[in-house]
C-alpha cells in the first residue's frame, strides 16, 4: 500500500528540510511507500519543482511518484496525511485581524478542498502559523471532516522544553517525560513540568536539588527560554528554525498514525476539557490511541498552572472571536 502525503508550502524551508525525511521513510517506517503531492502557489511552484528533481534523484526506494502542483484539489486528491505548512507570514504594520484574515484565505479553501478531495480518514497537522487558529479555519471549512481529523503541531515547544530540561539536569533528553505544552503555539504557551519524570523521578524534585527554588526559575529562566526559542534561533542563525520545526512534525504525524508510548502534546479541538472552550484548538497533554489523539484527563493543576493555561486560551478565544468577526467561522 502507498500512503498519501501533501505537503503545503513545499518550496520554503521547512518543506525542504521535511519532504527528504518522509520520503526516507522516518514518517511512517521502513515498509511502507509514500506518494509525495507538493503544493504550492505560482511563485513558490520553481523551488517546490527543484525540490521534486531532487527528490527523484535521491532514489529512495519508498518513494513511489511526487507530483508538484498549485492547484489545491489535485493537491489533496486522495491524501492520507496533510502537512500545511505554507502560511501567510505577518507583514509590517500587519494586525493580528490581517493576519488571521490572510491566513484564512489560505486555510478555508486548503480546507474546503481537503473536504471535496482527500481520503476519508485524512489526517491533517497544521504548522503554518498562526497554527491553532488556521487549524479552527481548516477544520471548519472542511464538511464532513470529523474535527478530530486535524491538529495543529505543538511538538516542537515539547521538544524545546524536554532538551532544555535534560540540559539542566545533565541528563539524555530520551529520559525526561511528560512535559506538555497547554494552548496557543505562541508566546503565552505554558510548558508544564509539574507532572514531568526524570528517568522515573519527578523533574521537581529533581530540578530543586539543581536550580533550589524552582517556582521563579520556571518563571525567570525556562518558560521564556522554551516560548521564545524561535528568536533565539533567529538571532544566532539569522533565520527561522527549520530542521527542527520538520523534525518535531514528523514525531507529531508518527505519533498520531502509529501510537504514543507516553504523554505528548498536540493541538486538538477542544471537547471542553480542563475548561478548555468547545471548539477551540488549544494544546493539550495528549496520548495517540488508535489512530487518535485522546487528551490525557485528571490532571491536577494548581492555581498557578491554571492562570497560565487560562491566559493562553484566552488569547485563542480572542483569535477565534477575531476569525468570527471577519464572518470566516
Ligand atoms: P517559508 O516562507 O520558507 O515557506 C513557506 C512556503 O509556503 C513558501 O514557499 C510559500 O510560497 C508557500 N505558500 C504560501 N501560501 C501558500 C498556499 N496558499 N499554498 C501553498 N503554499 C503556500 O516558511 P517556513 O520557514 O517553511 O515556515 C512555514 C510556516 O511554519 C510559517 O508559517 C512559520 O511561522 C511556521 N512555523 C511553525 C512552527 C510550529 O511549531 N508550529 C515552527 C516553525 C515555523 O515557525
Amino acid at each position: 500500500m502507498t500512503t498519501t502525503i501533501t505537503v503545503t508550502g513545499a518550496g520554503g524551508q521547512i518543506g525542504y528540510a521535511l519532504l527528504f525525511r518522509i520520503a526516507a521513510g522516518d514518517l511512517l517506517g521502513a515498509e511502507e511507500h509514500v506518494r509525495l503531492r507538493l503544493l504550492e502557489i505560482p511563485q513558490g511552484m520553481g523551488a517546490a519543482e527543484g525540490a521534486a528533481l531532487e527528490l527523484q534523484d535521491c532514489a529512495f526506494p519508498l518513494l513511489d511518484d511526487v507530483e508538484v502542483t498549485d492547484d489545491a484539489r489535485i493537491g489533496f486528491d486522495g491524501c492520507d496525511i496533510a502537512l500545511l505548512v505554507g502560511a501567510r507570514p505577518r507583514g509590517p504594520g500587519m494586525e493580528r485581524g490581517d493576519l488571521l484574515s490572510a491566513n484564512a484565505g489560505i486555510f478555508g479553501p486548503q480546507g474546503a478542498a481537503i473536504a471535496a478531495a482527500a481520503a476519508e480518514d485524512v489526517r491533517v497537522t497544521v504548522v503554518g502559523n498562526p497554527a491553532n487558529s488556521n487549524a479552527l479555519i481548516a477544520a471548519a471549512s472542511a464538511d464532513g471532516v470529523p474535527a478530530e481529523r486535524f491538529s495543529a503541531l505543538t511538538r516542537l515547544d515539547e521538544n524545546r522544553a524536554r532538551a532544555q530540561l535534560a540540559l539542566t539536569l545533565g541528563v539524555p533528553v530520551a529520559g525526561i517525560r511528560r512535559v506538555p505544552i497547554w494552548g496557543n503555539h505562541s508566546a503565552t504557551q505554558f510548558p508544564d513540568v509539574s507532572h514531568a519524570t526524570v528517568a522515573g523521578r519527578s523533574v521537581m524534585e529533581a530540578l530543586a536539588e539543581r536550580v533550589g527554588d524552582v517556582r521563579p526559575w520556571l518563571e525567570d529562566v525556562f518558560i521564556p527560554r522554551v516560548a521564545r526559542r524561535g528568536a533565539e534561533i533567529i538571532e544566532v542563525r539569522g533565520s527561522s528554525s527549520v530542521a527542527s520545526a520538520a523534525s518535531a512534525a514528523i514525531d507529531h504525524v508518527r505519533d498520531w498514525v502509529r501510537g504514543t508510548e507516553d504523554w505528548t502534546s498536540a493541538a486538538v479541538v477542544s471537547h471542553g476539557e480542563y475548561g478548555v472552550p468547545e471548539g477551540l484548538v488549544s494544546s493539550f497533554p495528549v496520548r495517540s490511541e488508535d489512530g487518535r489523539w485522546v487528551v490525557v484527563e485528571g490532571l491536577e493543576l494548581d492555581d498557578w498552572a491554571r492562570a497560565r493555561i487560562d491566559a493562553s486560551v484566552a488569547e485563542l478565544i480572542d483569535e477565534r472571536d477575531a476569525v468570527r468577526a471577519l464572518g470566516l467561522l
